[in-house]
């Protein structure tokens, strides 16, 4: 191991594989990056699931130099800057009906953290302040801090780490491959798993909890794509019940499923959604909670000069993060790519499903410009199949995503038919050669 790797301790890495055999970009450009060997590898990916827009798009970059020279921070706790509320506004005009409030985070962790005490205070601010229980899901991802994980469900990011948030459950994931493997979008089967949720009301009585936290497409845990109904019983039930609904749309906000997000894409509209991502193309660290405005002026009472909820981030609304945000949104805008997904779905989907009965591909699924491709294990060696077909592809010039078996793709929005062509052979080819 080369000691000058060594200070850096990397996020959700192999630490000791990776610095036996780095792999360093130094350049990204439209649908492309750059190794430090000059290699150009096609993003398979948008980054980290983030750069909807491509990389290095120059209204954005240019936006974050002017800002950063013209004001680099304000502070934002009793003090704000314009851009502030200007993005907020963009946000809420493309944002399902009613969302109108936005509350800025840095990140996809920070917006779960918010949302989440954001569902506690609101029930307590009117009044039923005995509603503090969380309602997660198996298999879900909601970012790092305690909240997340505890309302998460990835073993892996929960089982080190002590007894995390209490009063927390969780209902069963929606993934069944026995009846909806090989599915062309939303799978056919499995709309009667929302009724879990009246399980755990059954258990705790209804006017304990406070919110349900979902992930509208399920991305981290291998690209779960929820069933035909599924999201409209959960909104059914939890309306029955009080019970706030929370969408996670850090990966689906922002175009991914063919609508600015996938709330509008299905046809449910939360009371509370967090985003990140793509809400900066990546460029700057942001992210935001959205909330219904009945929910955002329940907290406005009590004397004027008193601070309504008590949460916030030194870097919330920060000048650089909010100039990107709107050189994104209008970048967004002039090339239509929130709808993009929608219009490119169907020759991604069939692109996907074309690596139906390589060896190992137990299941393929998709929605909008998300992809997952599920692999049966080595024996004895769970992730090995999917890591070996990341290394190969990397290898041969395409960035792809492993989780456990799964490869996932989600591709920068500007992606074209050539490169779908390009990123399908090259993972075609690493799949065979996993077998
Ligand atoms: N919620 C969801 C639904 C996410 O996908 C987060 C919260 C946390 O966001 P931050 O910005 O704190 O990372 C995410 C992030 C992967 C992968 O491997 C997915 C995410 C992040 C990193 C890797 O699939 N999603
Ligand atoms: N820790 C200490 C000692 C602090 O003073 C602060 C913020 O003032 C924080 C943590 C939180 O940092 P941030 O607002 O960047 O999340």
């Amino acid at each position: 191991m080369s000691t000058d790797l060594d200070a850096y301790w990397m996020p959700f890495t192999s630490n000791r594989q990776f610095k036996k055999a780095p792999r360093l970009f130094t350049k990204a450009q439209g649908m492309h990056f750059w190794t430090d060997d000059g290699r150009q590898v096609l993003d398979g990916i948008a980054g980290l699931w983030c750069v909807n827009a491509g990389h290095g798009r120059t209204k954005i970059t240019e936006a974050i130099q002017r800002q950063a020279a013209e004001m680099d921070f304000c502070p934002p706790f009793q003090m704000a800057h314009p851009k502030a509320f200007e993005l907020a506004r963009k946000v809420a005009a493309i944002a399902p009906d009613g969302m109108n409030r936005v509350f800025f985070t840095n990140s996809g962790s920070e917006s779960v953290e918010t949302a989440l005490k954001m569902a506690i205070a609101y029930h307590r601010v009117r009044g039923e302040g005995q509603r503090t229980r969380l309602i997660g899901r198996e298999r879900g991802y909601h970012g790092v801090n305690f909240g997340g994980i505890s309302v998460g469900g990835i073993v892996a990011n929960r089982k080190m780490f002590g007894t995390m948030l209490g009063g927390v459950d969780h209902i069963r994931h929606t993934h069944d491959a026995a009846r909806n493997a090989f599915s062309m979008g939303q799978p056919p089967f499995g709309a009667e798993f929302a009724d879990d949720l009246e399980k755990v009301i059954a258990l705790h009585d209804a006017s304990t909890i406070a919110a349900v936290i979902v992930e509208p497409v399920a991305g981290s845990t291998g690209v779960l794509i929820p069933p035909q109904g599924y999201l409209q019983r959960l909104r059914e039930i939890c309306d029955r019940h009080g019970i706030l609904l929370i969408f996670d749309e850090v990966i689906t906000g922002f175009g991914r499923t063919g609508q600015p997000f996938a709330a509008q894409t299905f046809g449910v509209t939360p009371d509370l959604m967090t985003v990140a991502k793509g809400l900066t193309n990546g460029a700057v660290p942001m992210g935001a909670v959205l909330a219904k405005q009945a929910i955002h002026d329940t907290f406005m009472t009590g004397p004027e000069h008193l601070i309504e909820f008590f949460h916030g981030y030194t870097y919330s609304a920060h000048p650089l993060a909010c100039a990107a945000g709107l050189a994104t949104l209008e970048t967004y805008a002039d090339e239509g790519l929130l709808t993009r997904a929608g219009e490119m779905a169907g020759y991604f989907a069939d692109a996907l499903h074309s690596l139906k009965g390589l060896p190992g591909v137990i299941d393929i699924r998709n929605i909008g410009l998300i992809g997952g491709i599920e692999l049966t294990p080595v024996p004895g060696q769970p992730t090995k199949r999917a890591f070996d077909v990341f290394l190969d592809c990397y290898d041969k010039g395409a960035l792809v995503r492993t989780t456990g078996d799964i490869i996932a793709l989600s591709p920068p929005l500007i992606i074209e038919r050539s490169h779908i062509d390009q990123l399908i052979d090259i993972l075609g080819g690493a799949i065979r050669r996993a077998a």
